[in-house]
């Protein structure tokens, strides 16, 4: 394995506005190391300088499910006839229900559920002190993350990424003289169901899970340019060398079919995975990883006309005020393509899983809220990013793992609900836990399933692939909707159909028809019989969704206060601050609140008095639901607050403590405030906040097959193009469509779209791109442009 001389790093260059850096080593795993991922594997580097230490992932490492006795998906474990019935006619009779009383009945305590677990952590004793000039950076623009310093006059330099292409992660220990790498490396787990042991320059560490018997593996080769390596026991030693490699692979023997959740023994594909890694050149290595990450990443740039002071990125976060300081459009701009970056890094097509509560990244045994996929949100919200940033590729191991949800939820909708179709409650895990266990505000939540398939039909209107709603998104969604076709309640009030028991996440009382409850059922029933349309089948069932759809309470209520209410009654406080803000769900990520409807201002009198505090994900919604609003300067005082209080210095999102929804919500929130497409119309730069005069944005996604790129100069729209992957008809709403404007293609032709309002149309041909000018804004800055630069 021949190495490149050392490049230049850790000698602190300015800043591109795409590079996370730091002058000093992380101490703190969840604060300040630095993320890198493939998808399946993760690891957080820490670039310390007596040792270094690299924490790593594998996604499928899971404690719970088959194995452990007692596992049973959550299901009951004894059948409980007439019990939801019994509930159902309480809350009938009593309007509303204690969550513990409900819990009392229908929960259960929780079995074998599982974690998600740490695979350990390298070590490399360097034995280095006194460093000086350092510097710790990850870059976005490659996926690499650096760690360099002098010692003694020797300039030491390490780089690693994580590989989609072979999975595996690489990291290279060089310094700019010869024979000047030693290390030792070793392994450590928390873990003690595992052994360690070292041949030929590798490291292997292999296991079973205590309680589940889920086989593990990982290896490290160690490949040396000049000196000596050494085989120690359970370590390597490095003696004297001009560089060294590091490559690592892991696996587990998970599989994600039901029941069993157990396929091959991972030793063959993790040693021909690192087998080959090693047989390659750094340098091939890293172009092949390079090339892989940048045609996702490359897609989309967004310049909020800010530059990126040279001050380290925790310095920059400190310094954010949401105004006008010097680092404030510079750091919003990496925040957003950081979420990118998160997202790539920790959901790929080759994936099994899909991106967790911590996307791949875990240090521990017992992680918060097991580092699992609830789905009352936060799933979702890991994904919503995907379709409109152009990461199409990172959908698929959510679309894979909602698939797998189907077997053991169709199971548990026949169980527990007497239902045809599937279900999952309000978490699940890698073992199809789609059942229910006993904490009281957040056991019930069969919802879920309609929520999480929502997106598999917006994947469909993303890109319109026929193929792909009949194969992949139809059955899940057709199954979504039979459960609630089933699972419907006749409202003695007024002879609606609603979900009963219902319950708003995670919060007030049992009743029946809360209004996030009405809004998904109506969605997922809305949905299905689109699709069906759309595939011509399934004629009977059509019939059944649009009699449910006729008389489904809508769950769409304007309350005393001018509030949307929460719930069926009015019930709602003017002084409840609840994270979860349910009820707003037909906003977004709904759509069937449209701007300037009697509904959305009563979603702007809801969100005022919910405030602009929560969790971090909690604000990131709120960016998401202003943008919606069409109010910028709103979503960007969201932005702001997220930034300022629910980010970490290594920009990670903080609940508390580290959950990663809250950067993919923000970084959905960003595009929609630039791009928004749910009503099958483009609508462009609809929630421009004041804060950002100058900008440009290009290759967000539209709903139509549709890119986008946008610019804009002094806080008005000025050009925008899109380019339509399809033939056919194509609507965008600019405000200066209401003005004077020129329409052509990208050979100059003049194209005439049909005018109505803000929304020009036109016929637009697959493989074109089509730019509309703001000629008003060109004729007002040209001269100011002129006046300015003599
Ligand atoms: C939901 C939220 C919590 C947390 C958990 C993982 O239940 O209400 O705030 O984010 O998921």
């Amino acid at each position: 394995m021949p190495h490149p001389p050392p490049a230049r790093l850790g000698v602190p260059v300015p800043a591109d506005g795409l590079t996370l850096w730091y002058d000093r080593p992380a101490t703190d795993w969840e604060t300040q190391a630095l993320p890198i991922g493939n998808g399946p594997l993760g690891a957080v580097v820490f670039g310390g300088v007596a040792t270094e230490r690299l924490q790593f992932n594998e996604k499928t490492l899971w404690t719970g499910g088959p194995g452990v006795p007692g596992y049973d998906h959550g299901g009951w474990k004894v059948p409980r006839p007439g019990a939801v019935a019994g509930v159902r006619r309480r809350i009938d009779r009593e309007g509303r229900v204690a969550p513990e009383a409900v819990a009392a009945k229908l929960g259960q305590p929780r079995t074998g559920f599982g974690a998600y677990q740490t695979f350990g952590e390298l070590f490399l004793d360097l034995g280095h002190a006194g460093a000086a000039g350092y510097r710790r950076e990850l870059s976005l623009r490659e996926a690499v993350a650096r760690v360099g310093y002098t010692v003694a006059g020797v300039r030491h330099e390490r780089e690693y990424f994580a590989s989609n292409p072979g999975n595996v992660i690489v990291g290279r220990i060089s310094a700019d003289r010869g024979g000047e790498v030693s290390f030792t490396l070793r392994h450590a787990s928390p873990r003690d169901d595992k052994t360690v042991t070292a041949a030929g320059g590798r490291l292997t560490v292999r296991g079973r899970l205590g309680d589940n018997a889920m086989v593990f593996e990982a290896q490290v080769q160690v490949v040396v340019q000049g000196g000596t390596r050494t085989d120690a026991g359970d370590r390597i030693t490095v003696t004297g060398a001009d560089s060294a490699v590091l490559v690592l692979s892991a696996g587990t023997d998970y599989a994600d079919t039901y029941p069993s959740y157990r396929g091959e023994d991972p030793h063959a594909r993790v040693t021909a995975a690192v087998d080959a890694a090693a047989a390659s050149s750094y340098d091939q290595l890293r172009r092949a990883h390079v090339a892989d990450y940048r045609k996702l990443f490359d897609r989309v740039e967004l310049d909020l006309g800010g530059r990126a002071p040279g001050i380290p990125t925790d310095r920059l976060r400190r310094d954010y005020t949401g105004g006008a300081a010097p680092g404030d459009r510079a750091l919003e701009a990496l925040f957003f393509a950081y979420g990118r970056y998160l997202l790539i890094s920790s959901s790929r097509e080759n994936d099994l899983l899909p991106a967790n509560l911590q996307g791949v990244w875990n240090d521990s045994t017992s992680p918060p809220w097991s580092a699992d996929y609830h789905v009352n949100i936060n799933l979702q919200m890991n994904y919503w990013l995907a379709e409109q940033t152009n990461l199409h590729e990172t959908t698929r191991p959510y679309d894979r793992y909602v698939t797998s949800m189907v077997a053991p939820g169709s199971r548990t909708a026949r169980e527990m609900y007497g239902a045809r179709g599937w279900v999952v409650n309000n978490e699940t895990n890698p073992f199809g836990f789609t059942g229910v266990h006993d904490w009281a505000t957040a056991f019930w939540f069969p919802e879920a399933a309609a929520w999480v398939a929502r997106h598999l039909y917006d994947t469909y209107r993303f890109t319109g692939d026929e193929a792909y709603l009949r194969d992949t998104a139809y059955p899940v969604i057709r199954g979504a909707a039979e459960f609630w076709l089933d699972f419907l309640h006749t409202d003695p009030r007024d002879g609606t159909l609603v979900a009963s028991p219902s319950y708003s996440p995670e919060h007030g009382d049992f009743s029946a028809g809360a209004s996030m409850s009405q809004q998904i059922v109506g969605e997922v029933l809305a949905n299905a019989l689109a699709a069906a349309r759309t595939l011509e089948v399934d004629e009977a069932l059509q019939e059944e969704l649009e009699a449910a759809l006729t008389g489904l309470d809508p769950g769409l209520r304007v309350g005393s206060w001018g509030q949307l209410q929460e719930w069926k009654g009015d019930w709602d406080s003017r002084t409840d601050t609840h994270r979860h803000v349910s009820h707003l769900y037909a906003l977004h990520p709904g759509d069937r609140i449209r701007p300037g409807t009697p509904e959305a201002e009563a979603a702007k009198v809801s969100l005022a008095a919910r405030g602009d505090g929560g969790t971090g994900w909690s604000r990131a919604w709120k960016i998401n639901f202003w943008a919606r609003l069409l109010d910028g300067d709103r979503a960007h005082r969201m932005l702001a607050e997220q930034l300022r209080s629910a980010t970490l210095d290594n920009l990670w999102d903080t609940h508390p403590p580290f959950q990663i929804d809250g950067n993919f919500g923000a970084t959905a929130g960003i595009a929609e405030m630039l791009v928004q497409s749910q009503h099958d119309v483009v609508r462009v730069l609809p929630a421009l906040p004041p804060a950002w005069r100058d900008g440009s944005v290009r290759g967000l996604r539209a709903r139509g097959d549709l890119t986008v790129d946008a610019t804009w100069r002094n806080g008005a729209p000025d050009t925008v193009t899109v380019r339509p992957g399809r033939t056919g008809p194509v609507r965008v709403a600019t405000p200066f469509a209401a003005g004077r404007y020129r329409v052509h293609d990208e050979e100059g032709h003049e194209v005439v779209p049909r005018r109505d309002g803000d929304t020009l149309s036109w016929d637009a041909r697959a493989g074109k791109a089509y730019t509309i000018e703001n000629e008003a804004a060109v004729a007002i800055t040209a001269p100011a442009a002129l006046t300015l630069d003599p």
